[in-house]
């Protein structure tokens, strides 16, 4: 167990210089490549493992046998059974979503699924895939995104990544691949999305120009939908989501490839959106929570990112959809994969390695 006890000055320009110290312990362990999380209604923690298991996770941190019922998954690559969410009426109909990588015909996509929890917690009923992010690449097993997130009206919006081989799949409209969609529950598109009436374009994007976006949520303040995605060298980006906009990828960037070329034709164009922050050099951006609990007040109105290169927790301070500030949490040095806010308000991240942890941040 690590024990912290570490005081953090807050840097929001003008607010109330309010220290928040902070101790962090693991609060499960035995997890192999923990992806995604879903908190259930009663406290218990639903938890994805990259390699192709969802276990559930109790108010003490025992962690579970796997479930049953879990589809098959593509785990090669960046690929395996990546985000859980579950639905906004789960209380009612116990029904959830995963999105995972699959193989169809040869090649690979990723795939959302809707199930519903069994009452006893030890399995899934009913898996059925509701969208494959067509079309399947047979080349490569990197960039599948992928995150789920609801919006106050219900929808489902789903991030996909470019599949990274030939990067300009992101800014084709008749591709799934590299984009955003917003989905009604049983995976059709919404009727008023921004591209329903083209007959040229996928009805399900929302927006595209998205290289691998690992990172979504709504701004509980605002209603704005966040995303975080992953640049290439440099590059990585918060962008602010709005309907059929183009987000640049691989037209604009401030990275640069691998091999130190130049992308695209430069950082910024007027027909497409330009990010609301930018790191450069990478932090590696996956999973991102905007935090809205008690236990930690001066902490209320941040956007938790979990990095994985350099590995650690980033902390930006907002106004409004702005981004003002930004810290690396001092002592969390492990490759975080996703940062998710407890009923009890505190912090549970999840680390990026083969034997992972789930760390529980609380006051102290
Ligand atoms: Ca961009």
């Amino acid at each position: 167990m690590i024990r912290l006890a570490l005081l953090l000055l807050l840097l929001a320009g003008g607010a109330q210089a309010q220290p928040a110290s902070f101790q962090v312990t693991d609060f499960a362990t035995g997890l192999e490549r923990p992806w995604g999380a879903a908190f259930l209604p009663d406290g218990r923690l639903l938890v994805t493992e990259r390699p192709g298991r969802l276990r559930l996770v109790g108010r003490e941190g025992q962690v579970s046998p796997p479930l049953a019922g879990v589809p098959e998954v593509e785990a090669r690559g960046q690929g395996g059974l990546l985000d859980i969410a579950l639905a906004p009426d789960f209380a009612d109909t116990r029904e959830l979503y995963l999105c995972h990588s699959a193989v169809v015909q040869g090649g690979a996509l990723t795939r959302l699924v809707r199930a519903r929890l069994a009452p006893d917690g030890t399995a899934l009923e009913g898996a059925t895939p509701i969208l494959d992010a067509t079309p399947a690449q047979e080349q490569g097993r990197n960039h599948f995104g992928c995150r789920i997130a609801f919006g106050r009206d219900g929808a489902l919006f789903l991030s996909t990544g470019d599949r990274y081989v030939t990067k300009m799949r992101a800014q084709r409209l008749d591709d799934l691949a590299g984009k955003v969609l917003r989905l009604a529950r049983n995976g059709a598109p919404l009727p008023d999305n921004p591209f329903a009436s083209r007959t040229d374009a996928r009805a399900e994007i929302f927006s595209y120009g998205h290289r691998n976006a690992q990172g979504l949520a709504f701004n509980p303040w605002t209603g704005s939908l966040w995303a975080a995605e992953f640049g290439a060298r440099g590059g990585d980006e918060i962008n602010l989501l709005r309907p059929g906009r183009n987000y640049g990828w691989p037209v604009v960037t401030h990275g640069v490839d691998y091999d130190g070329s130049r992308i695209g034709e430069g950082v910024s164009r007027p027909d497409m959106e330009d990010p609301i922050h930018v790191w450069v050099p990478s932090v590696s951006p996956s999973g991102i929570a905007f935090y809205t609990g008690a236990a930690f007040p001066a902490w209320r109105g941040s956007l938790f990112v979990a990095a994985l290169n350099p590995p650690g927790l980033v902390r930006l301070t907002t106004e409004g959809d702005r981004v003002t500030g930004e810290e690396r949490l001092p002592g969390i040095r492990t490759r975080i994969r996703q940062t998710v806010q407890g009923p009890d308000g505190l912090l549970y991240l999840l680390t990026d390695e083969s034997r992972g942890r789930i760390l529980r941040l609380a006051p102290g």
